[in-house]
């Protein structure tokens, strides 16, 4: 059996993608990629590592960390023009990938922020709505939800029971309810999705642009959650809410769920990076542990099991950081398509929370305490493989794709 005296060292820890990194990755990132990623992991080191702790203990969500991350231009990061940063779409997994590292509570306030709430403007709004909205949102001084999710529809958002209702002379009333809307209580815009038609009609389906003082909106944080709990998601009840005819997203892409899906896009993609980061931290967590602590006069690191377990580890980290680098590239290049996105996301989530939930049991009992962040990983990787589309919803979009048969109702739609 190996032992600590005669341990060989592995790959170089100086590296962006640390010991982790046995398949030439760095190798795969020009210097810029590499300054936002190391600039990302110095803002997590210096803001959110010290505090994140007691953060998902008291369940507070640090609005104080927006203006640093506005400041290393991480809201909107990828969107061009209204003062957004319009860095490449893998700049932006870097830095989710960094920040999930840190905690995916962080990551997700990013992505409701960038993706959903400022990327539905960008994508479909009107040049007013932009104006407005979009360089204050980048700038961190103002604050965006995304409201697409009801209690009875998440998986299938055509069944959502939330309208629109045009009044004569244009305004719209809207009412219904939406839940596990990140970021509600502290946002200053809502983007909701209603439906403008008949009940289950897909096409009906618009998307407005909501200051959230107006009267009718109504925002609560869910309580007791178990996951994600240095992050805000509420429920929202719109209540006779009325709105100017010009607070619909105008443009064709938002007809129909074709509009909200885009965003959903936008959405996925950073998960298939950020995921990545909470398994690479579990993964060096449990590796300096194991490598630390003697058992049976041996550091664990040292067993055979605990190498087969770090191997395995290192191996579908290697293989996610690939994949969602292809999936980057595809993505700058113009050629990525949702098809794609889904096999990211399915694989890294499902992925990144075995490898949390290992490096849990490899740390034992010490493992269940928030001094390690496996199982806090674990649980709000819990919440990120179920939304923006469940492991059940992104296997069925490859069956389909796969088969051309759509599965996802009893009736084969
Ligand atoms: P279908 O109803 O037939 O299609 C409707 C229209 O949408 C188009 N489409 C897409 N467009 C762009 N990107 C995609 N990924 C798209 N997927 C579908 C489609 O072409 C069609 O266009 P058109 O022009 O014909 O009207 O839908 P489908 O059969 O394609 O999809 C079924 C299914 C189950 C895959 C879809 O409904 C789905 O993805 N469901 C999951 C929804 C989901 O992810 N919900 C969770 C959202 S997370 C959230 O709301 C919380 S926000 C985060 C936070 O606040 O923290």
């Amino acid at each position: 059996m190996t032992t600590a005296a005669t341990r060989r060292p592995g790959p170089s820890t100086e590296s962006v993608f640390g010991p982790v990194d046995l398949t030439g990755l760095d190798a795969q990132f020009s210097a810029g990629e590499k300054q936002t990623t190391l600039a990302v992991r110095a803002l997590v080191d210096e803001h959110i590592r010290p505090n994140i702790a007691r953060w998902y203990e008291q369940a507070v969500f640090p609005r104080e960390i927006i203006p640093e991350m506005a400041k290393l231009g991480l809201l909107g990061m990828h969107l061009t023009g209204h003062g957004c940063p319009g860095r490449s779409s893998v700049e932006y997994g870097l830095a989710a990938s960094e920040l999930e590292a840190g905690d995916s509570g962080l990551r997700t306030f990013v992505s409701v922020q960038g993706s959903l709430a400022m990327s539905a403007i960008h994508k479909h709004g009107s040049e007013e709505q932009k104006q407005q909205w979009l360089p204050r949102m980048a700038a961190g001084e103002a604050i965006g939800c995304f409201g697409l999710t009801e209690p009875t529809a998440g998986s299938d958002p055509a069944s959502m029971r939330t309208t629109a209702v045009r009044q004569p002379g244009g305004d719209w009333v809207l009412n219904g309810a939406k839940r596990w809307i990140g970021l509600a209580t502290l946002a200053d815009v809502a983007i909701i999705w209603a439906q403008t038609g008949e009940p289950g009609d897909a096409r009906g389906i618009r998307g407005f642009v909501v200051p959230t003082d107006t009267p009718g909106f109504r925002a609560e944080a869910i309580p007791s959650k178990l996951s994600m709990r240095a992050s805000v998601q509420c429920d929202i009840t719109l209540a006779d809410l009325r709105l100017p005819a010009e607070a619909i997203l105008p443009a064709d892409s938002a007809i129909g769920l074709k509009g909200p899906f885009s965003c959903l896009n936008e959405a996925r993609y950073g998960i298939v990076w950020g995921v990545m980061g909470a398994a690479r931290d579990s993964f060096e967590e449990v590796l300096r542990y194991s490598g630390e602590r003697l058992q049976f006069g041996t550091p664990l690191s040292g067993f055979q099991l605990t190498q087969a377990k770090l191997a395995d580890m290192a191996l579908e980290i290697n293989k996610g950081y690939l994949l969602a680098l292809q999936i980057g590239r595809a993505k700058d290049a113009g050629t990525l398509n949702p098809t794609m996105i889904s096999v990211g996301k399915l694989n890294n989530s499902r992925e990144a929370i075995k490898i949390a939930r290992e490096a849990r049991e490899m740390l034992g009992g010490n493992g269940i305490t928030l001094d390690h962040s496996p199982l806090r990983h674990a649980n709000n990787l819990e919440s990120v493989r179920t939304y923006e589309g469940t492991d059940e919803v992104h296997t069925l979009i490859l069956g389909r794709a796969l088969t051309g048969i759509g599965a996802f109702t009893a009736s084969g739609k």
